[in-house]
């Protein structure tokens, strides 16, 4: 029993002299670890008499209980002390500025902010977006749109051929989005509204061309569609895009084999120190081509132009961004630099919204 008690005596003066949490780790292991001074007396009660072991279980098991307990009082004291003297000594500064996130630095390309800006008005206007691969075949870019072999709207086109295959078809790269429309009229029954932004390519590479570029189609098919129809829709589109109260439009007549009639719009514009604005002034400039669909693409998309009439037109990206932001060089969109994008590009937050405005 003394002998207990001198053990329990150095025991909880250990204790409370370990300095810090591994010093009383040290200590723990020394009486309950596996060769601990207590472990040892808790292995002696196996070998006593039933007597014995009622007169000595108790103040072992107690010496054991008081141990454990005088640890976790000093371990805690141990632990709060060490986190009083980190709170005592660290200090945050919370007044520092963060590093900027992507959200500030980042840029939206031009090119994606316009098409941000022309699917927010065409959706308002109830247009889906509908969008297909930049490889296609000819019978989708040319054949369906009533341009048939031999004809010289395919020489004018100057498209990228594939090598041909073993059965003598040849893959393309998509000379305009057409060939969604055409996807669309196959698989949809009218009223059909869709507008198409995307890539496409053509071998033509100098000052005002480049091989890709991205082009916006549109496409209304219902019963009673006319040339009235699309000229409202035009106008809406150029007034909100351009962000003027309004536009003056001028048609003139054209050709699209896809089309008949076929027209290409102007629209008013002022020409000042290199400059052009919208919705005043004596000049035009032309924007887009348009006009009835043909009948000859309507049947060959499965539709009865007795039954059905539906208007298309088709429009350049690059050249309405640069128009609209007054960036000087096309070929600036495709080089890829960060000081080019840090200039011109958006703030990748600020979407354009009818409601809360198109380009901030
Ligand atoms: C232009 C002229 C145009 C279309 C594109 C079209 C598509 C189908 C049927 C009929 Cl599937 N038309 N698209 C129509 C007229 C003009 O684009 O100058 N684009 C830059």
């Amino acid at each position: 029993m003394s002998d207990i008690g001198t053990l329990e005596t150095q025991i909880l003066a250990d204790i409370a002299a370990a300095a810090d949490e591994p010093a009383l780790e040290a200590v723990r292991v020394a009486a309950l670890g596996r060769n601990g001074s207590i472990t040892a007396l808790l292995k002696t009660l196996g070998a006593m008499t039933p007597d014995q072991r009622r007169e000595q279980g108790p103040s072992i098991n107690g010496l054991k209980d008081k141990v454990t307990d005088a640890l976790a009082v000093r371990r805690d004291a141990l632990k709060n002390a060490a986190l009083d003297e980190r709170l005592s000594t660290e200090t945050v500064d919370v007044t520092l500025p963060v590093r900027e996130p992507p959200t500030e630095t980042g840029r939206i390309h031009p090119i994606s902010q316009v098409i941000d800006e022309l699917t927010a008005i065409f959706a308002d206007l109830g247009f889906a977006v509908a969008e297909g691969p930049d490889i296609e075949t000819d019978d989708y870019n040319f054949t369906k749109l009533n341009i048939p072999e031999g004809h010289p709207a395919r020489e004018m086109h100057d498209t990228f051929f594939f090598n041909p295959k073993p059965d003598g078809s040849r893959l393309l790269l998509r000379t305009h989005t057409s060939p969604v429309q055409i996807k669309t009229m196959l698989t949809q029954k009218p009223p059909i509204r869709v507008i198409i932004p995307g890539r496409t390519y053509r071998v033509d590479s100098d000052q005002t061309h480049t091989p890709m570029f991205h082009q916006v189609e549109g496409l209304v098919i219902d019963k009673g569609s006319h040339l009235g129809h699309l000229k409202w829709i035009l106008e809406e589109f150029l007034k909100a895009f351009f962000e003027v109260e309004q536009v003056k439009m001028r048609f003139r007549p054209s050709f699209f084999p896809f089309t008949e009639p076929s027209l290409e719009v102007d629209i008013q514009c002022r020409r000042e120190k290199g400059e052009v604005r919208f919705g005043e002034g004596d000049d035009w400039l032309e924007i887009l081509g348009c006009g009835m669909v043909h009948p000859n693409v309507m049947r060959n998309c499965g539709l009865d132009p007795e039954l059905y009439q539906g208007f298309a037109w088709g429009m350049g990206i690059d050249r309405i961004a640069m128009l609209k932001y007054g960036m000087p060089d096309l070929r600036a969109f495709f080089e890829a630099d960060v000081r080019w994008l840090s200039h011109y590009g958006f703030r990748p937050l600020d979407l354009p919204t009818l409601a809360g405005g198109l380009s901030g």
